[in-house]
Protein backbone atom coordinates (compact mmCIF):
# COMPACT_ATOMS: atom_id res chain seq x y z
CA UNK A 1 0.00 0.00 0.00
CA UNK A 2 3.10 2.53 0.45
CA UNK A 3 4.13 3.82 -2.18
CA UNK A 4 7.10 6.77 -2.69
CA UNK A 5 6.09 10.08 -3.63
CA UNK A 6 7.83 12.65 -4.32
CA UNK A 7 5.46 15.84 -3.01
CA UNK A 8 6.19 18.75 -6.04
CA UNK A 9 2.62 20.11 -5.82
CA UNK A 10 1.67 23.10 -3.71
CA UNK A 11 0.00 20.71 -1.21
CA UNK A 12 1.35 19.34 2.28
CA UNK A 13 2.21 15.89 3.43
CA UNK A 14 1.44 15.34 7.12
CA UNK A 15 3.36 12.24 7.77
CA UNK A 16 1.78 9.41 9.86
CA UNK A 17 2.63 10.25 13.51
CA UNK A 18 0.70 8.94 16.60
CA UNK A 19 -1.67 6.42 17.40
CA UNK A 20 -1.95 4.03 13.88
CA UNK A 21 -4.49 1.84 13.46
CA UNK A 22 -3.52 -1.13 11.12
CA UNK A 23 -6.37 -0.34 9.16
CA UNK A 24 -5.63 2.71 8.05
CA UNK A 25 -1.71 2.94 8.45
CA UNK A 26 0.03 4.13 5.35
CA UNK A 27 -3.15 4.81 3.19
CA UNK A 28 -2.10 7.28 0.94
CA UNK A 29 -5.11 9.87 1.21
CA UNK A 30 -5.22 12.95 -1.30
CA UNK A 31 -7.86 15.45 0.26
CA UNK A 32 -9.17 18.62 -1.65
CA UNK A 33 -10.60 21.17 0.49
CA UNK A 34 -12.66 23.99 0.06
CA UNK A 35 -10.46 27.25 1.79
CA UNK A 36 -10.58 28.49 4.81
CA UNK A 37 -14.22 30.96 4.51
CA UNK A 38 -15.37 29.81 8.12
CA UNK A 39 -14.49 29.14 11.30
CA UNK A 40 -16.69 25.76 10.02
CA UNK A 41 -14.24 25.48 7.48
CA UNK A 42 -11.39 25.71 9.71
CA UNK A 43 -12.49 23.05 12.39
CA UNK A 44 -13.50 20.72 9.68
CA UNK A 45 -10.01 21.04 8.14
CA UNK A 46 -9.02 20.20 11.56
CA UNK A 47 -10.45 17.41 12.08
CA UNK A 48 -9.45 16.06 9.22
CA UNK A 49 -5.35 16.65 9.37
CA UNK A 50 -5.50 15.36 12.92
CA UNK A 51 -7.63 12.41 12.40
CA UNK A 52 -5.04 11.87 9.28
CA UNK A 53 -2.21 11.58 11.64
CA UNK A 54 -3.78 9.80 14.50
CA UNK A 55 -4.65 7.38 11.65
CA UNK A 56 -1.44 6.73 10.23
CA UNK A 57 -2.90 8.28 7.12
CA UNK A 58 -0.35 9.69 4.80
CA UNK A 59 -2.65 12.84 3.77
CA UNK A 60 -1.73 14.79 0.55
CA UNK A 61 -3.35 17.90 1.81
CA UNK A 62 -4.91 21.13 -0.77
CA UNK A 63 -6.50 24.61 0.02
CA UNK A 64 -8.15 25.22 -3.06
CA UNK A 65 -8.97 29.04 -2.02
CA UNK A 66 -12.81 28.86 -2.73
CA UNK A 67 -12.05 28.05 -6.49
CA UNK A 68 -13.50 24.93 -8.11
CA UNK A 69 -10.92 24.61 -10.79
CA UNK A 70 -7.99 24.56 -8.00
CA UNK A 71 -9.81 21.42 -6.91
CA UNK A 72 -9.66 20.04 -9.87
CA UNK A 73 -6.53 20.77 -10.77
CA UNK A 74 -5.99 18.85 -7.10
CA UNK A 75 -7.65 15.60 -8.08
CA UNK A 76 -5.55 15.45 -11.43
CA UNK A 77 -2.31 15.65 -8.85
CA UNK A 78 -3.87 13.20 -6.65
CA UNK A 79 -4.29 10.74 -9.91
CA UNK A 80 -0.88 11.60 -11.20
CA UNK A 81 1.01 10.62 -7.84
CA UNK A 82 -1.33 7.84 -7.75
CA UNK A 83 -2.88 8.22 -4.40
CA UNK A 84 -4.68 4.95 -2.77
CA UNK A 85 -8.09 7.37 -2.26
CA UNK A 86 -9.65 10.85 -3.65
CA UNK A 87 -11.46 12.80 -0.94
CA UNK A 88 -13.01 16.07 -1.63
CA UNK A 89 -15.62 18.79 -0.53
CA UNK A 90 -16.62 20.11 -3.88
CA UNK A 91 -17.48 23.63 -3.80
CA UNK A 92 -20.70 23.48 -5.77
CA UNK A 93 -22.62 20.53 -7.37
CA UNK A 94 -22.10 20.33 -11.01
CA UNK A 95 -19.25 20.14 -13.14
CA UNK A 96 -17.16 17.69 -11.66
CA UNK A 97 -17.87 14.67 -14.52
CA UNK A 98 -14.71 14.95 -16.51
CA UNK A 99 -12.01 14.57 -13.61
CA UNK A 100 -14.16 11.84 -11.76
CA UNK A 101 -14.19 9.66 -15.08
CA UNK A 102 -10.11 10.52 -15.09
CA UNK A 103 -10.34 9.21 -11.36
CA UNK A 104 -12.18 6.31 -12.63
CA UNK A 105 -9.95 5.30 -15.34
CA UNK A 106 -6.61 5.64 -12.77
CA UNK A 107 -8.45 3.25 -11.00
CA UNK A 108 -9.05 5.78 -7.34
CA UNK A 109 -11.94 5.55 -5.97
CA UNK A 110 -13.69 8.74 -4.66
CA UNK A 111 -14.79 9.87 -1.18
CA UNK A 112 -17.07 13.15 -1.38
CA UNK A 113 -17.26 15.14 1.38
CA UNK A 114 -19.19 17.18 3.37
CA UNK A 115 -21.06 18.57 0.55
CA UNK A 116 -22.70 16.87 -2.02
CA UNK A 117 -22.56 16.77 -5.94
CA UNK A 118 -24.98 16.75 -9.02
CA UNK A 119 -24.29 13.95 -11.30
CA UNK A 120 -25.74 11.48 -13.47
CA UNK A 121 -23.45 8.47 -13.20
CA UNK A 122 -23.13 8.04 -9.24
CA UNK A 123 -20.60 5.12 -9.84
CA UNK A 124 -18.34 8.03 -10.68
CA UNK A 125 -17.66 7.99 -6.55
CA UNK A 126 -17.59 5.81 -3.73
CA UNK A 127 -19.83 7.07 -1.14
CA UNK A 128 -20.87 10.31 0.56
CA UNK A 129 -19.98 11.26 4.09
CA UNK A 130 -21.28 14.68 5.41
CA UNK A 131 -24.70 16.32 6.84
CA UNK A 132 -28.39 16.15 6.01
CA UNK A 133 -28.58 19.95 5.00
CA UNK A 134 -32.08 19.62 3.61
CA UNK A 135 -33.23 18.57 7.57
CA UNK A 136 -30.87 21.32 8.87
CA UNK A 137 -33.30 23.27 6.74
CA UNK A 138 -36.02 21.85 8.16
CA UNK A 139 -35.19 22.19 11.48
CA UNK A 140 -34.44 25.78 11.41
CA UNK A 141 -37.83 26.28 10.03
CA UNK A 142 -39.29 23.66 12.99
CA UNK A 143 -38.15 26.15 15.63
CA UNK A 144 -40.15 28.93 13.52
CA UNK A 145 -42.80 27.01 14.18
CA UNK A 146 -42.43 26.65 17.69
CA UNK A 147 -41.81 30.29 18.38
CA UNK A 148 -44.54 31.52 16.45
CA UNK A 149 -47.80 28.81 15.70
CA UNK A 150 -50.52 27.56 18.34
CA UNK A 151 -49.72 23.76 17.82
CA UNK A 152 -53.28 23.23 18.37
CA UNK A 153 -55.15 25.35 16.16
CA UNK A 154 -52.04 25.68 14.01
CA UNK A 155 -52.34 29.83 13.94
CA UNK A 156 -50.57 32.20 14.86
CA UNK A 157 -49.61 32.99 18.92
CA UNK A 158 -51.51 36.63 19.83
CA UNK A 159 -48.81 38.33 20.28
CA UNK A 160 -47.60 38.31 16.21
CA UNK A 161 -48.84 39.70 13.66
CA UNK A 162 -49.09 38.38 10.35
CA UNK A 163 -47.36 38.35 7.85
CA UNK A 164 -43.91 37.06 9.68
CA UNK A 165 -41.70 38.96 7.58
CA UNK A 166 -38.33 36.55 6.88
CA UNK A 167 -35.12 37.10 5.77
CA UNK A 168 -32.91 34.41 4.40
CA UNK A 169 -29.01 34.98 4.28
CA UNK A 170 -27.85 32.30 1.85
CA UNK A 171 -24.82 30.77 1.58
CA UNK A 172 -22.51 30.17 -1.50
CA UNK A 173 -24.37 29.96 -5.05
CA UNK A 174 -24.74 26.72 -6.52
CA UNK A 175 -23.23 24.15 -3.46
CA UNK A 176 -25.27 22.14 -1.63
CA UNK A 177 -25.76 23.80 1.68
CA UNK A 178 -26.75 27.11 -0.07
CA UNK A 179 -29.63 24.91 -2.05
CA UNK A 180 -30.73 22.15 0.46
CA UNK A 181 -30.88 24.50 3.30
CA UNK A 182 -33.59 26.53 1.08
CA UNK A 183 -35.57 23.60 -0.20
CA UNK A 184 -35.78 21.89 3.46
CA UNK A 185 -36.69 25.52 5.00
CA UNK A 186 -39.16 26.06 2.61
CA UNK A 187 -40.41 23.00 2.60
CA UNK A 188 -41.39 22.90 5.95
CA UNK A 189 -43.58 26.27 6.33
CA UNK A 190 -45.17 25.28 2.91
CA UNK A 191 -48.34 24.73 5.17
CA UNK A 192 -48.47 27.79 6.49
CA UNK A 193 -48.39 30.90 4.50
CA UNK A 194 -48.17 33.23 7.38
CA UNK A 195 -44.34 32.93 6.88
CA UNK A 196 -43.44 35.44 3.71
CA UNK A 197 -39.59 35.10 2.82
CA UNK A 198 -39.30 38.79 1.67
CA UNK A 199 -35.34 38.68 0.79
CA UNK A 200 -33.03 36.66 -0.07
CA UNK A 201 -29.60 36.62 -0.70
CA UNK A 202 -26.14 34.68 -1.14
CA UNK A 203 -23.53 35.98 1.33
CA UNK A 204 -20.97 32.99 0.61
CA UNK A 205 -20.74 31.61 3.97
CA UNK A 206 -18.46 34.74 4.86
CA UNK A 207 -18.95 37.47 7.88
CA UNK A 208 -18.04 40.45 5.94
CA UNK A 209 -20.93 40.15 3.58
CA UNK A 210 -23.79 39.37 6.11
CA UNK A 211 -23.01 41.93 7.72
CA UNK A 212 -22.95 44.07 4.05
CA UNK A 213 -26.35 42.34 3.36
CA UNK A 214 -28.04 43.06 6.93
CA UNK A 215 -26.78 46.89 6.38
CA UNK A 216 -28.24 46.70 3.46
CA UNK A 217 -31.47 45.55 4.23
CA UNK A 218 -32.06 47.47 6.74
CA UNK A 219 -31.79 50.50 5.51
CA UNK A 220 -34.19 48.88 2.57
CA UNK A 221 -36.80 47.24 4.22
CA UNK A 222 -38.87 47.48 7.56
CA UNK A 223 -40.28 45.54 9.92
CA UNK A 224 -38.35 42.21 9.02
CA UNK A 225 -39.47 39.54 12.16
CA UNK A 226 -36.75 36.69 11.44
CA UNK A 227 -33.39 36.46 9.68
CA UNK A 228 -32.67 33.04 8.84
CA UNK A 229 -29.06 32.32 7.76
CA UNK A 230 -27.44 29.51 6.37
CA UNK A 231 -24.33 29.60 8.70
CA UNK A 232 -22.93 31.35 11.82
CA UNK A 233 -20.18 33.14 10.33
CA UNK A 234 -23.21 35.84 8.40
CA UNK A 235 -25.64 35.24 11.30
CA UNK A 236 -22.18 37.42 13.77
CA UNK A 237 -22.13 39.49 10.43
CA UNK A 238 -25.45 40.49 10.60
CA UNK A 239 -25.98 41.14 14.17
CA UNK A 240 -23.16 43.55 14.11
CA UNK A 241 -25.21 44.85 11.61
CA UNK A 242 -28.28 45.17 13.37
CA UNK A 243 -26.65 46.62 17.08
CA UNK A 244 -24.98 49.28 14.79
CA UNK A 245 -28.65 50.60 14.15
CA UNK A 246 -30.04 49.78 17.59
CA UNK A 247 -31.82 46.65 16.62
CA UNK A 248 -31.87 44.05 19.38
CA UNK A 249 -30.74 41.01 18.13
CA UNK A 250 -32.91 37.70 19.25
CA UNK A 251 -35.72 39.95 20.97
CA UNK A 252 -36.48 42.72 18.03
CA UNK A 253 -35.48 40.21 15.00
CA UNK A 254 -35.73 36.34 15.43
CA UNK A 255 -32.88 34.46 14.59
CA UNK A 256 -32.04 31.45 13.50
CA UNK A 257 -28.68 30.22 12.15
CA UNK A 258 -26.69 26.96 11.18
CA UNK A 259 -23.42 25.75 12.33
CA UNK A 260 -23.10 25.79 15.88
CA UNK A 261 -19.94 27.19 16.47
CA UNK A 262 -18.76 28.86 19.95
CA UNK A 263 -19.81 32.13 18.98
CA UNK A 264 -22.68 31.36 17.95
CA UNK A 265 -23.47 29.23 20.82
CA UNK A 266 -22.20 32.12 23.05
CA UNK A 267 -24.54 34.38 21.50
CA UNK A 268 -27.90 31.95 21.67
CA UNK A 269 -26.90 32.25 25.71
CA UNK A 270 -27.03 36.13 25.52
CA UNK A 271 -30.00 35.70 24.08
CA UNK A 272 -29.07 37.42 20.89
CA UNK A 273 -30.18 34.13 18.66
CA UNK A 274 -32.81 32.13 19.48
CA UNK A 275 -31.89 28.90 17.59
CA UNK A 276 -28.75 27.54 16.67
CA UNK A 277 -28.88 24.07 14.10
CA UNK A 278 -25.74 22.40 14.37
CA UNK A 279 -23.85 21.08 11.43
CA UNK A 280 -21.22 18.92 12.47
CA UNK A 281 -17.64 19.44 10.89
CA UNK A 282 -15.88 16.59 12.93
CA UNK A 283 -15.50 14.20 9.75
CA UNK A 284 -12.02 13.56 9.88
CA UNK A 285 -11.97 10.61 11.66
CA UNK A 286 -15.17 8.87 10.00
CA UNK A 287 -13.18 10.02 6.62
CA UNK A 288 -9.69 7.78 7.66
CA UNK A 289 -12.07 4.94 8.49
CA UNK A 290 -14.08 5.19 4.99
CA UNK A 291 -10.44 5.57 3.15
CA UNK A 292 -9.49 2.83 4.54
CA UNK A 293 -12.21 0.30 3.44
CA UNK A 294 -11.70 1.96 0.11
CA UNK A 295 -8.01 1.40 0.14
CA UNK A 296 -8.36 -2.59 0.55
CA UNK A 297 -11.05 -2.11 -2.30
CA UNK A 298 -13.98 -2.55 -0.08
CA UNK A 299 -17.06 -1.01 -0.61
CA UNK A 300 -18.87 1.74 2.00
CA UNK A 301 -22.23 3.08 2.56
CA UNK A 302 -23.30 5.01 -0.17
CA UNK A 303 -24.57 7.89 2.18
CA UNK A 304 -22.97 8.68 5.97
CA UNK A 305 -24.26 11.08 8.18
CA UNK A 306 -22.79 12.98 11.27
CA UNK A 307 -24.91 13.36 14.36
CA UNK A 308 -26.33 16.69 14.58
CA UNK A 309 -28.66 18.58 17.32
CA UNK A 310 -30.69 21.96 17.74
CA UNK A 311 -29.88 24.31 20.71
CA UNK A 312 -32.67 27.13 21.24
CA UNK A 313 -33.28 29.86 23.57
CA UNK A 314 -35.51 27.45 25.40
CA UNK A 315 -32.64 24.68 26.21
CA UNK A 316 -30.50 24.43 29.39
CA UNK A 317 -26.68 25.03 27.97
CA UNK A 318 -24.88 25.03 30.64
CA UNK A 319 -23.64 22.00 30.16
CA UNK A 320 -22.47 21.92 26.70
CA UNK A 321 -19.67 21.24 25.59
CA UNK A 322 -16.65 23.84 24.55
CA UNK A 323 -17.40 23.25 20.31
CA UNK A 324 -14.00 23.69 19.64
CA UNK A 325 -13.91 26.80 16.68
C1 LIG B 1 -21.82 22.76 5.47
C2 LIG B 1 -20.55 23.48 5.05
C3 LIG B 1 -20.77 24.96 5.11
C4 LIG B 1 -20.93 25.51 6.54
C5 LIG B 1 -20.28 26.85 6.39
O1 LIG B 1 -21.61 21.39 5.56
O2 LIG B 1 -20.20 23.10 3.74
O3 LIG B 1 -19.63 25.61 4.56
O4 LIG B 1 -22.25 25.59 6.97
C6 LIG B 1 -19.08 26.49 5.55
O5 LIG B 1 -19.92 27.49 7.59
O6 LIG B 1 -18.48 27.60 5.02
Amino acid sequence: MSKFIIVLFPCILFLSCARKTEETKGVILGFSQIGAESAWRNSNTRSVQEAASDAGVQLLFFNAEQKQENQIRAIRSFIAYQVDVIAFVPIVTDGWENVLEEAREANIPVLICDREINIKDEDLFAGYLGTNMFQQGQRSAEFLLKKFIEPETGELFDEWEAPIKIVELRGTEGSSPAIKRAEGFREMLAGFPVFEIIYSESGDFLRSKGYELMRDILGNLQDIDVVYSHNDGMTLGAIDAMKERGIRPGLDIVIVTIDAEQAAIDALKRGEINAVVECNPNQGPDIMRLAAYLARSESIPRITYMHEEVFTQWDDLSALAPRGY
